[in-house]
């Protein structure tokens, strides 16, 4: 299987250059909504999008990825919030285990009907520790995960359970407070985990202005992933996908 996309990650960590991902939830998105948001996104030169949702009710994310390579050639990655999300029309996929939680379905189950499809497919695998941490309130991420995530105001148990992730072998490790969550991932807790590990750090959950995202990259995180704001205001894209490329700039200085 190629690691034609980890290489990307891994190298523009080496560089300094930040990265920004947009997340398309297929149930909160529509034709002419994802058309406009990814043509803002290419324009914009976000780095890659990321398709996928805790829990699918009438989003097709078949259809969804399709849309979105129609437009653009920017690298389309699966964001599964289960098995039933693997497609063979993205370039690589998330194979996320939920490390901060004790749900072995979420730790080893849901991987391991997803392996073979993933073999057959043959699309790059990206695998990822994944922790959800505390936004203030409960969210479709963590009720559906049926977990708990880690306290917001912990970065201590953030440190040592990426900690951990690394040490099991995991390449990239996500630390995410849900979708719309109230607060996002601390500055605190993002530095605790960068002082830690030396895996790149991707960083969502409630991220919406420019200043958040330049605190949270500063603070350590390789890539911001934002879906709430952009869906609310595609426009967005272009202010926070600047601070990205200046945070980057700043790095490399
Ligand atoms: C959620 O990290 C993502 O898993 C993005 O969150 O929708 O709050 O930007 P938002």
């Amino acid at each position: 299987m190629s690691k034609i996309l980890l290489n990307i990650i891994n190298k523009s960590k080496n560089e300094g250059k930040k990265l920004l991902a947009v997340l398309i939830d297929p149930d909160d998105t529509t034709p002419a909504k994802l058309s406009k948001l990814v043509t803002d996104s290419n324009l914009a030169g976000v780095d890659l999008f990321l398709v996928g949702g805790s829990l699918l009710t009438e989003g097709n994310i078949g259809l969804c990825i399709e849309q979105i390579k129609e437009i653009s050639d920017k690298p389309v990655v699966i964001f599964p919030g289960s098995v039933m999300q693997v497609h063979s029309s993205a370039d690589a996929i998330l194979f996320l285990s939920l490390i901060s939680g004790r749900n072995p379905e979420l730790l080893i189950g849901q991987q391991v009907q997803a392996a073979p499809r993933l073999k057959e497919i043959d699309i790059e695998v990206l695998p990822t520790a994944y922790m959800l941490v505390n936004g203030g309130k409960p969210t479709t991420a963590s009720y559906i995960s049926n977990t708990e995530p880690i306290p917001h105001n912990k970065p201590t148990i953030a440190a040592c359970t990426a900690l951990a992730g690394e040490f099991l072998g995991f390449q990239l490790l996500y630390l995410d407070s849900g979708s719309g969550a109230e607060l996002a991932v601390s500055v605190e807790m993002i530095k605790a985990v960068r002082k830690t590990i030396s895996l790149p750090i991707i960083v969502g959950g409630g991220i919406r202005t420019t200043q958040q995202a330049k605190k949270t990259l500063q603070a350590g995180a390789d890539m911001i992933v934002i879906g709430t704001a952009f869906e609310e205001n595609a426009s967005l894209v272009y202010e926070i996908a600047k601070a990205v490329k200046e945070c980057s700039l700043s790095k490399v200085k």
